[in-house]
């Protein structure tokens, strides 16, 4: 059973959380972890890593769901709130789901598939009877959480982390961002991401301190909680900081300098899921008095490099090596980079995720023969500092934090009875890292909106293109491969 539920005993009394709903120790977390946990059981002695899903708000039941999937020798598979049902359905189908679990908030969406598909369901506010049994042992080998990450295949894969991973990368945050029980922290990231579920929601719940929940990013409001003075820790996506940036830049300098007094206070201010311009580290400095510290991490290894908590936070870079993760950059030709020579990031250490959910080969192609895992990334060391560069891969995207493959995109976007053909770019943008572009071959005219509405059904929002530009032949190499840098060109000389 992974730590985090088994120390919380140590820290009974304290306020764990706080959401829309009220106030919540680790005492009521425990005794709702352990329901969830006996109605999970179903009389069984040990759920035997059984998948469980849950659609659940963030907020104190998320929390409890989630460790009762755990206490009960679950595999927790967390769904996101914002997907239509053909992207649920995937994950229920592909992580076969035995149990799910619904918050009231989406049983429209997810109730009819669910009830079609007689798989056992618990609606999140249903009375139930108290009950008291025993758990099962769990150990820490056995995979505790599933989560979807897109990438360089069309469909996502679920990768699987083991209730030892879980502890290490919590502990290692732990202990490099030194993060203590007096802590207290804002969630305003989805939980169906490794940034909101263990750097903010792991770090402050393993330690004893408190996580309040705001279970929809806005930048009024977030200003409010941060100016409350009783928040010690933030973390966020680049993204969210311009954001942030940009709602300041209408307020008063009355108000600017409140804002300045009150943020300095804060003990940390995190970035990361996405490369932070140095522009927006440079404009938060001003408005808080923090040099963010950022740090590069992955669904499946979590946490790996960071900038120190103590020490030069350097711009533009993403710091040294995490406590117990070993990094190494490699070169085309399987030699090992040295500074400023770019090469690929792999990492190896506990951190590292188990396998990708029934993909067996897909594993084994995404290590290398000595057990490095192969990130795809690119960067070069610079002065002890890794630098990311880039990415091996045009087709993986990363907009808002999210990290989007264009070949999913492609192939939904290919269903669609008026269009022939079609190529998906990210391209720069100053506010979301990337946004989605698609070049279209029609076969019948169509609208942006109306592709917009249909996709909208089929993909969560922050998939959908922002962009688009019709064309009668995709550009092509000599191979027949669309040529995606050509594609990327379209947009910039102007898009009908
Ligand atoms: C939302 N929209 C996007 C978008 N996300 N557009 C482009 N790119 C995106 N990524 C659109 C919506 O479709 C909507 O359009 C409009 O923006 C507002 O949507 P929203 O969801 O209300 O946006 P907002 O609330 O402003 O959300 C922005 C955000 C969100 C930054 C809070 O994108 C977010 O929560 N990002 C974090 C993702 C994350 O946690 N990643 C970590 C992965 S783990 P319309 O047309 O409907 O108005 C990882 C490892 C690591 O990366 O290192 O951490
Ligand atoms: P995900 O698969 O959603 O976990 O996204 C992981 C990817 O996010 C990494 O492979 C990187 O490409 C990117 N990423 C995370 N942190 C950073 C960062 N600080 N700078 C640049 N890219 C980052």
């Amino acid at each position: 059973m992974p730590k985090i539920t088994s120390s919380a005993h140590v820290f009974a009394n304290s306020v764990a959380i706080l959401d829309p709903n009220g106030e919540y120790t680790y005492q009521q977390l425990i005794d709702a972890s352990n329901q969830w946990a006996y109605r999970f059981l179903l009389g069984a002695t040990d759920l035997d890593g059984a998948r469980v899903a849950f659609m659940v708000q963030p907020g104190f039941h998320y929390v409890a769901v989630q460790w009762g999937i755990w206490k009960a020798g679950g595999v927790a598979v967390p769904l996101c709130v914002t997907y239509p049902i053909a992207s649920l359905q995937y994950v229920l189908e592909d992580t076969g789901a035995s149990q799910v679990v619904i918050d009231t908030d989406f049983q429209e969406v997810l109730l009819p598939f669910v009830s079609a598909s007689q798989l056992k369901h618990h609606l999140v506010h249903d009375e139930v009877t108290p009950q008291d049994m025993s758990l099962p042992e769990v150990s820490s080998d056995r995979p505790a959480m599933i989560l979807y990450t897109s990438g360089t295949t069309s469909l996502p894969k679920g990768v699987v982390t083991t209730h030892g991973n879980i502890d290490f990368q919590m502990s290692c945050l732990v202990q490099a961002w030194e993060w203590k029980a007096t802590d207290r922290t804002l969630c305003i990231l989805p939980l169906h991401h490794i940034h909101g579920i263990i750097n903010v929601i792991g770090c402050s719940l393993s330690v004893g301190a408190t996580c309040e929940f705001m279970p929809k990013f806005n930048a009024v409001d977030v200003f409010s909680r941060l100016l409350s003075g009783e928040l010690t820790v933030f973390m966020a996506v680049p993204t969210i900081y311009f954001k942030l940036i940009s709602h300041w830049d209408t307020l008063s300098t009355a108000d600017q300098h409140v804002i300045f007094d009150t943020l300095l206070k804060f003990r940390l201010m995190v970035s990361g899921s996405a490369a932070l311009p140095v522009s927006v580290m440079e404009k938060w400095h001003i408005i808080s008095g923090h040099w963010l510290l950022e740090r590069y991490g992955m669904t499946e290894i979590a946490m790996a490099i960071s900038n120190p908590f103590h020490g030069e936070r350097r711009p533009g870079h993403v710091g040294l090596p995490l406590p117990g993760v070993s990094v190494r950059l490699m070169g085309d030709n399987e030699e090992i980079k040295e500074e400023l020579e770019p090469g690929e990031i792999q990492i190896k250490g506990p951190n590292v995720f188990q396998s990708y959910w029934n993909k067996p080969s897909a594993t084994q192609e995404t290590f290398t023969e000595d057990g490095w895992f192969k990130t795809g990334d690119v960067a070069h060391l610079d002065g002890g500092y890794y630098k990311i560069l880039g990415r091996s891969s045009v087709d993986i995207i990363k907009s808002g934090g999210y990290k989007l493959s264009a070949l999913e995109i492609e192939e939904v976007l290919r269903v669609h009875p008026d269009i022939e053909d079609c190529g998906v770019v990210g391209l720069p943008d100053d506010e979301w890292g990337e946004v989605v572009a698609a070049v279209l071959v029609l076969k019948n005219a169509i609208t942006k909106e109306e592709i917009n509405t249909w996709l909208r059904a089929r993909l969560p929002g922050y998939k959908v293109p922002r962009l688009y530009h019709f064309v009668e032949e995709l550009p092509r190499n000599a191979m027949g491969k669309v040529t995606k840098n050509d594609l990327k060109i379209m947009f910039y000389r102007g898009s009908p």
